[in-house]
């Protein structure tokens, strides 16, 4: 059977990174929707919200003061999900009962004082800002003996349970290899141990080669909607060079990742003219002494809009109980991620009005 013949019926496809399947049905995204209709969260228009936590000179929630910070500013979060100092449990009873402590440090590290600046909206200048605090995070995170995985990710929207519109991220690093990150470092271990060659270095010049699920691309990152994309809207961002974390990047190629992430993020923006909810993150080699050289870098989005502003995808039903599933095809999303275009909506509006 040919590729085209599989796109008008109901398929699985193989995720190789995770191993596991996602069941694609294009023949459902005609479907009538008489769903929930939520109300998209209105792009915040302040630059200093007095009553945020993370805009300059204010308290957060936890009595701290934020500094009067200028560019980017990282600090522990106040809630932390992990503990630095936890002592070191282990409790198993029959192999059933399994369970053991994990150490580990949250921070947050905001983007820009201002609170109304996105990452499709920051200037070169201040998204390389931006990188190079990843870049100094994930290192300074990894030197310390007990680290083995530095989880940078941000979560954009309430829809996504971002508690605040300031641009901002959450940075884990804890001291075992969280689920997924361990799973694709089995496959990408099996892979090069099988193929003597990377898999995502494999996979790039494929997408490359056949050209159908591209969104957009600089001379050293490649976004594109992977094959076996479960959410709507998913998208990849690959490094054309086999490089396995952040601190890595050389100049040009720090640089040309901020490049990358605006366009990528003003096109999500332009998809339903609304600041696209998303979670994204970074997947990196982990910091556990190693050298990794299965690893490559890469950044994953897991956007939930499906079909407007107010309609998204919900992991429900027989995605909970069997296998992930999808309507669009990763090669649609991809056609209407290229044609969302990168001159950001709000811009383009702004430019009508003027004379
Ligand atoms: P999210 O928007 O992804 O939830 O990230 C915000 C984080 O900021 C969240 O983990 C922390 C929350 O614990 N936070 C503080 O550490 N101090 C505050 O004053 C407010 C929020
Ligand atoms: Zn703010």
């Amino acid at each position: 059977m040919n590729f085209e013949q599989l796109l008008s019926t109901p398929h699985k496809r193989f995720n190789p990174l995770l191993r596991e399947w996602v069941l694609v049905s294009p023949q459902r995204t005609e479907r009538p929707w008489q769903g929930k209709v939520e109300k998209s969260s209105p792009a915040s228009s302040v630059a200093y919200d007095p009553d945020c936590y993370l805009c300059p000179g204010n308290k957060r929630a936890g009595g701290k003061q934020t500094p009067q910070y200028r560019e980017t500013h990282a600090f522990d979060n106040d809630f932390p999900a992990l503990l630095p100092d936890s002592r070191s449990l282990h409790y198993e009873e029959n192999s059933l009962l399994v369970a053991q402590t994990d150490r580990g440090i949250c921070r947050v590290l905001c983007f820009s004082p201002r609170h109304d600046l996105t990452i499709p909206r920051m200037s070169p200048h201040e998204l390389r800002g931006v990188i190079d605090a990843w870049a100094e995070q994930y290192s300074s995170l990894a030197q310390i003996p007990w680290v083995r995985h530095v989880q940078i990710f941000e979560n954009r929207g309430e829809l996504m349970g971002a508690s605040n519109p300031h641009p901002h991220c959450q940075i884990w690093a804890n001291a075992t290899l969280p689920n997924l990150p361990a799973r694709e470092d089995e496959s990408l271990r099996a892979y090069r141990g099988a193929k003597h060659s990377c898999l995502l270095c494999d996979y790039l010049q494929l997408e490359l080669q056949r050209n159908e699920r591209i969104v957009c691309q600089n001379d050293a990152f490649l976004v594109l909607v992977p094959f076996w994309a479960v959410w709507p809207f998913e998208t990849q961002v690959l490094s054309k060079r086999h490089v396995a974390s952040l601190d890595q990047l050389n100049e040009d190629e720090r640089n040309l990742l901020g490049d990358i992430l605006r366009r990528i993020t003003v096109r999500y923006d332009n998809v339903f003219e609304t600041a696209f909810p998303y979670s994204m993150g970074f997947h990196q080699r982990p910091t556990d002494g190693q050298p990794h050289e299965a690893w490559h870098f890469h950044a994953h989005y897991f956007p939930p809009l499906l079909r407007s502003a107010t309609v998204r995808k919900f992991m429900v039903g027989y995605e909970l109980l069997s296998s992930p599933q999808r309507d669009l095809t990763p090669e649609s999303a991809a056609v209407r991620l290229v044609e969302a275009g990168e001159i950001h909506y709000l811009d383009r509006a702004q430019n009508k009005n003027q004379p």
